[in-house]
């Protein structure tokens, strides 16, 4: 008899899953029931176990056993071959935006993994006028990670790995010479399954750490399926007094219920910059965002050294 795919790998898993009770193999191996309920698991369901046929991670007794001797090795690759520059994305482009578009309803009938659907439905957004509006496609991609490495059959927003990196200045410090902007991001799911077996077409976007209103905090279960689009409002404003989110590094992700980290393995990741005013209270300055003007609260000091030429060069630099 020559067994699937799907086949090889339940076997595969019994054997793991006996192997740690041998005393009683035989009579296990005899309980019919317990073999078909192996024979019933998907190779998704073994995925999302992290169970993968040649794979080293086991389950023994209810626990997970990583043996690293046995985890199948990477391919040899050479270090330091490519430059990793904007040209051949080993920089991540930056988003740019569009023409404002009217914001529209979120989609509410994406039925997630586990049946459910979005309940964090909200209406089209209103917007600030200082809002930048951006048009992102989650597509598939071939990529590869290295040149001594095969293409990869992934998913990418815009179609790229990294997807483009989002650079917000903060509307409430922006950098001296700077208007703050809020950010208006339609992603549009043209996901298909493709090749590789990993992941689902169902997608919600999260910024991860960033202050939003729920509706757009990309909720486990606000997801959109493919072929139907949603707009996330991203104030970029500090909220409740807190500032974490003026000046950081954040990323936004797939975060789908019980697929998010499939979904973000295949490629659905990638870079928030948010930019702030530095140094405020004078004699604090420390680099060349450093500037007093405009703030409200500190004392004029001679420790003026910051110029606005070494913050021109900074707001330059992405
Ligand atoms: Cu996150």
């Amino acid at each position: 008899m020559r067994m699937t795919e799907d086949e090889l790998i339940r076997v595969a898993v019994l054997s793991i899953f006996l192997a740690p009770t041998a005393g009683v193999r035989g009579s296990q191996l005899e309980d019919v029931s317990a073999w078909e309920g192996f024979m019933q698991l998907t190779r998704r369901d073994l995925l999302r176990w992290g169970i993968v046929l040649g794979g080293g991670a086991a389950l023994s007794s209810g626990r997970r056993v990583l043996q690293a001797a046995n985890l199948p090795e990477s391919p040899p690759t050479r270090p330091f071959v490519v430059e990793l520059t904007r040209a051949n994305g080993g920089i991540p482009a930056t988003a740019q935006p569009v023409r404002p578009f009217a914001t529209q309803a979120d989609p509410a009938d994406c039925v997630n993994v586990d049946g459910t659907t979005a309940f964090h439905v909200h209406g089209p957004r209103t917007v600030p006028a200082n809002t930048d509006f951006f048009l992102i496609h989650e597509r598939n991609t071939q990529h590869s990670f290295h040149p001594d490495l095969p293409l990869n059959d992934l998913w990418g927003y815009d179609g790229r790995v990294p997807g483009p990196t989002f650079v917000a200045n903060s509307r409430s410090f922006p950098p001296p010479g700077v208007t703050g902007k809020a950010h208006l991001v339609r992603f549009v799911n043209d996901l298909l399954e493709g090749r590789l077996d990993i992941g689902e077409p169902i997608t919600a976007i999260h910024r991860h750490g960033g202050f939003q209103n729920p509706e757009d905090d990309g909720y486990p279960l606000d997801t959109f399926c493919f072929g139907e689009s949603r707009d996330y409002f991203y104030p970029n404003r500090a909220a409740g007094g807190l500032l974490q989110n003026e000046h950081s590094t954040m990323w936004y992700h797939d975060h789908a219920i019980d697929i998010t980290a499939e979904n973000v393995y295949r490629g659905l990741a990638t870079r928030r910059i948010h930019r702030r005013r530095w140094g405020c209270r004078a004699g604090t300055s420390t680099s060349g965002w450093s500037s007093r003007t405009g703030c409200s609260t500190g004392t004029a000091s001679s420790s003026t050294t910051t110029s606005t030429t070494t913050v021109s060069s900074a707001t330059s630099f992405w």
